[in-house]
């Protein structure tokens, strides 16, 4: 959980901790899309609109500082996992990516967090990690290893949490395929994900993937290019918020990997 220190001790609730993207945004990592140009002032607007979003839902805004250097920093899901008052820092997979670690770790650290790390050979992105109930489900992908899911394993069990891991091919992160709605049910790409280890599926065929985030018992923030499984969550009887995030989706982002929310 991210937000201002509780009286009551531990980080506070109700947060959501982002990261500004940088005008070398464009020299992000491609890895599952063609690499086509990326708009850094429509970049900055779009990441405006999601952060109102975001403060609309309820959610307080904690701003980690923006780098210039570091073009995927603006991706800030991928450097922590969050259980309660336990930060789980990662080690990213793409070793240009580490150095985004720092700002986080120092953000939380002022937050009051209990702060622990994957550390070497793990290598984990939390855009792999989705928490669903007492379980966490953890995406085995081109970014994150076996060891390190052992590690976070170990570290989320007392908090109670069961890991399942799950193999993930076609896409860049697990949170890419699939994600969860607020009842628990796991929507997703199925073809990106090995399902056997699932409880189930509700199938969102969608070229960016699963591009749903959880922001209340009743709402959603989805990319605006998810459109049939915006229309069928409306449907659903789901308050349904939509944003454009191009720019992000042309470096592989997704709709939960500009922010980490508690
Ligand atoms: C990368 O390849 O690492 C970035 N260009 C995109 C990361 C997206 N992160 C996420 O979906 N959690």
């Amino acid at each position: 959980m991210i937000g201002p220190a509780s009286p009551g001790g531990g980080p506070a609730r109700g947060t959501a901790l982002v990261r500004r993207p940088g005008r070398r945004l464009a020299e992000g990592i491609v890895t599952y899309t063609e690499r086509r140009p990326v708009d850094a002032d429509l970049a900055a607007r779009q990441h405006l609109a999601y952060t109102t979003a975001l403060s609309a839902a309820g959610l307080s805004i904690r701003a980690v500082p923006s780098s210039e250097d570091l073009p995927d920093a603006v991706f800030i899901e991928d450097t922590v996992v969050v259980c309660g008052d336990l930060a789980v820092l990662t080690r990213p997979g793409a070793r240009s990516r580490r150095p985004e670690i720092e700002a986080t770790e120092r953000v939380l650290r002022d937050l009051g967090f209990d702060l622990a790390r994957i550390r070497p050979p793990g290598t984990l992105d939390g855009g792999d990690v989705l928490q669903v109930g007492d379980t966490a489900y953890v995406g085995l992908s081109s970014r994150t290893n076996t060891d390190a899911i052992c590690q976070l394993a170990r570290l989320l069990s007392r908090s109670g949490l069961r890991t399942v891991p799950v193999p993930v091919r076609g896409c860049l992160h697990l949170k890419t395929a699939m994600t969860a709605l607020p009842d628990g049910s796991l929507i997703g790409v199925p073809d990106w994900i090995d399902t056997s280890v699932l409880p189930g599926l509700q199938v969102a065929q969608e070229p960016t993937g699963a591009q749903v985030l959880l922001l209340g018992p009743d709402r959603l923030l989805l990319a605006a290019s998810a459109t049939r499984t915006a229309e069928r969550l409306c449907s659903d009887g789901y308050r349904v918020t939509t944003v454009d995030i191009s720019e992000f989706e042309a470096l592989d982002g997704g709709v939960t990997c500009l922010s980490v929310l508690s």
